[in-house]
């Protein structure tokens, strides 16, 4: 039979993607009943080209659902992400709330879908946009070079933070534009943009970066930074891979691009290198910078592979690759990578 799949947070700027991906791809489902706050019930959403009415978030809401995606904040995900799993849903979680868990798999299908199956809370987590940005492509080289190091620096979209993220960039954008002055002098790009205590961001964004994503955690380190390390070691399975990240948010309304240093067990030669990038089957190279060919977020967004250029042998490092990667961090960033998930777990119902 075909699986009830429910989507929990569907109103979202993820869950908005997930309505898009879900129509999009092969029927896998039977029912898909949404579900959100309760300010949204009644609400009419488009999925699989129907009006489908929203439902409030109650234990109840759960009745029949076999797989439940959660594209919802941490603390809601805390608290029903285990009722939905308590009423017979497998639950696939797209917040920060159980991806450490060690009863709890962190899933790339490109990496380890045979996590899907050791689930003993009936939870399954989906990894953070900056992780995952960046998993397809280093799986494929860690299966063929063995990955021991990982040195990145991302450049967040501004979707990273919910819809609150782009009604941001584009109300400063408004407030800066046609001062062709802005920029020159220390601080004025804050006075003249909406005061930031109103921001999502710390900082403006406009005209600027902001190395600064996530919540601050102690030591220096922001939780952005600090879920790259964790979540990379988690995925690929090597718990002591020796990773450091700086994160950093970009004027950029969708897709998050991270340089990557990655260090391998053993030299790495280019060609090689580029040819298992070639060969993964969810990966594109664009890789011609004499020619201007390399991936920018602007020119990638709303697809689904992963993107990888600039791919060079670092000169003083010769077990390791310097490249860019640039993914939509809300289509495999999130929604993309919890539809493959769940799909995963829908070939139990149907097999
Ligand atoms: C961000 N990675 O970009 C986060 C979203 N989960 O803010």
């Amino acid at each position: 039979r075909k699986p009830t799949l429910a989507v929990v947070g569907a109103t979202g700027a993820v869950g908005t993607v997930m309505l898009d991906i879900l129509s999009g791809r092969p029927d896998v489902w039977g029912e898909i009943r949404l579900i959100a706050s309760a300010r949204s019930a009644g609400k009419l959403l488009r999925v699989r080209g129907e009006d489908v009415a929203v439902v409030a978030l109650t234990p109840e809401a759960f009745d029949g659902v076999d797989v439940a995606m959660f594209d919802v904040p941490d603390e809601v995900s805390a608290e029903w992400a285990p009722v939905a799993a308590s009423r017979g849903a497998v639950v696939v979680d797209n917040s920060g709330a159980f991806r450490m868990d060690p009863d709890v798999p962190l899933v790339v299908p490109e990496c380890n879908p045979e996590q899907v199956a050791a689930r003993p809370k009936g939870i399954i987590s989906n990894p953070n946009c900056t992780t995952l940005s960046m998993m397809a492509a280093l799986g494929a080289l860690h299966r063929v070079y063995g990955l021991t190091e990982l040195v990145v620096a991302s450049y967040q979209a501004v979707s990273g933070a919910g819809v609150v993220g782009p009604e941001r960039l584009y109300d400063e954008i408004e407030a800066i534009a046609g001062n062709r002055t802005l920029g020159t002098v220390a601080g004025d790009v804050r006075k003249t943009v909406p005061d930031v205590v109103d921001s999502p961001f710390p900082a403006p964004l406009a005209l600027n970066v902001v190395p600064a994503a996530g919540s601050y955690k102690g030591d220096g380190w922001f939780s952005e930074e600090l879920k790259v390390r964790n979540e990379s070691r988690k995925i690929l399975g090597i718990p002591d891979l020796k990773v450091s990240a700086t994160c950093v948010r970009v004027p950029v309304v969708t897709t998050h691009s991270l340089a990557v240093h990655a260090t391998f067990a053993g030299p790495v030669t280019l060609a090689d290198a580029r040819a298992v990038l070639e060969a993964a089957p969810t990966v594109v190279v664009l890789d011609d910078p004499e020619n201007g060919v390399f991936p920018t977020p602007a020119d990638v967004v709303g697809t689904d592979p992963t993107y990888v250029g600039r791919i060079r042998q670092a000169l003083d490092f010769p077990n390791t690759l310097d490249m860019f990667v640039c993914g939509d961090n809300l289509r495999k960033g999130a929604a993309l990578n919890t539809a493959e998930i769940a799909e995963l777990v829908a070939k139990e119902f149907t097999s």
